[in-house]
């Protein structure tokens, strides 16, 4: 069988001599504007280039909605054609180089052959995540009314199991971190004891805990409604900051940015958490209604920002334990995934790179002084300066392409990936 289709560096190469030179003249012309302020244009390339995000294996696939799923062409049909993907996403981008595996969707027959795999793509694994917010074929306790917390106890020992299991198939495979979502909840006032049903939470998290290897972290995320449409178990980030506390020194607390009640103020929840050493990570996406699960930064760009604010804020204050996973979490409906894994992933080191230019002692003394506009104005300065340049300069530096887009439409990959994996009926691509 002839190899599959990828995209060659020398192709990316070739896409790049044809816009270093124009690279060059705005790195150039950036360089001098940040300069006057005592900028360093080369030192925000390294910053970029140090920066890493995992993306989930379900995010390659084609999302859906309660209502349809309409699935694009040359889809990944298992977690190996995922695995592709995501190396292509790298490839162009490199800042991408794990993935975040979902258990059962991307349970493997033999571990060695997925470790071949990521190893042949350059790829390692983040965070395992558990699934007991639906059931499997043939499994003998349905989760229709929970899972860690449900009233029986048999269910909770079978959710309590998966878990486990994820943690076995993640050792093997070198991941360090467990997510924990459960859909646990209720639908209707006085159908769920709040109380009780967050002290059997616990209870099944403490199994899993003692579950977790000491070198690995357990996140725990919250999500305020959905599928549980009245109380959801686990509703938001006190909460979940209650039960990592509980737990132990191995828990932390995980922000998906969706995950949310309307206008929540997310960068004051994240300076919360770590200014109590409990940030566990991110899944990042956008939202204009609920857990939407848009693309990151296409809705709430300076929402992105501040967020990143707090996490450089943190970094420069070299905050004790302060080191949060970050990974993507999205559902594309109407654009190929690889592109929008791209541009979000693009987008999240936007903004780590502004944040980075803040000027913080300015931003300090506008503080100290009641200077309201000022105070604005030095995060403004920094969110409207387009440091696309340094973002390119990076990739380009790292073997990756200025214009990533422009490359994967150019390669022609998901017409190759069309013919290499034709259609299959029954795939689903699921969101957390
Ligand atoms: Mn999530």
């Amino acid at each position: 069988m002839a190899a599959n289709f990828e995209i060659e560096q020398d192709f990316i190469a070739e896409q790049n001599r044809a816009k270093s030179a124009w690279l060059a003249e705005d790195l150039e012309y950036l360089g001098k504007k940040l300069a006057r302020h005592g900028g360093d244009v080369e030192s925000l390339i390294e910053k970029a280039r140090g920066l890493k995000v995992a993306v989930p294996s379900w995010g390659v696939g084609t999302g859906g909605t309660r209502f349809a799923r309409f699935p694009g062409q040359g889809e990944p049909r298992g977690v190996f054609e995922k695995l592709e993907d995501c190396s292509t996403i790298n490839k162009l981008v490199r800042t991408t180089p794990a993935v975040s595996l979902h258990i059962p969707w991307d349970k493997p027959e033999h571990t060695d052959q997925l470790i071949a795999a990521a190893k042949q793509h350059g790829l390692e694994f983040d965070a395992m995540n558990s699934n007991t917010f639906q059931d499997q074929l043939g499994q003998k306790q349905s989760y229709k009314y929970g899972s860690l917390s449900h009233e029986d106890a048999a269910t909770r020992k079978q959710a309590v199991e998966h878990n486990i299991e994820c943690i076995e198939i993640g050792k093997k495979i070198g991941s360090k971190a467990l997510t924990v979502w459960v859909g646990d909840g209720s639908n209707f006032a006085g159908q769920s004891n709040f109380r009780l049903a967050l002290g059997r939470y616990l209870e099944s998290m403490r199994e899993i805990y003692a579950a977790v290897p000491d070198d690995w972290k357990l996140f725990i995320e919250h999500k305020f409604f959905e599928p549980a449409f009245y109380s959801s178990v686990i509703n938001d980030w006190g909460t979940s900051y209650i039960c990592a506390t509980e737990l132990g020194p191995k828990a932390s607390c995980l922000v998906d940015l969706g995950h949310h009640a309307p206008n929540v103020n997310i960068e004051q929840i994240v300076s919360r958490l770590i200014q109590f050493k409990k940030l566990g990570g991110f899944h990042f996406n956008d939202s204009k209604y609920g857990d939407d699960d848009l693309d990151a930064g296409s809705v709430k760009p300076f929402q992105l920002f501040l967020i990143f604010n707090e996490l450089v804020d943190a970094e420069l204050s070299e905050v004790e334990g302060f080191d949060p996973c970050y990974m993507l979490d999205q559902s594309h409906n109407v654009t190929d995934p690889i592109e929008s894994l791209v541009t979000s992933s693009i987008e999240i080191s936007r903004a780590f790179v502004q944040a980075h230019m803040v000027d913080r002692s300015k931003l300090r003394e506008a503080q100290k002084a009641g200077d309201a506009i000022t105070a604005l104005g030095t995060l403004k300065e920094a969110f409207t300066t387009d440091v696309s340049p340094i973002l390119a300069a990076a990739r380009e530096r790292s073997g990756g392409a200025i214009d990533p887009v422009a490359v994967y439409r150019a390669s022609g990959y998901r017409t190759q990936k069309a013919k290499e994996r034709p259609a299959q009926i029954g795939i689903s691509a699921g969101i957390v």
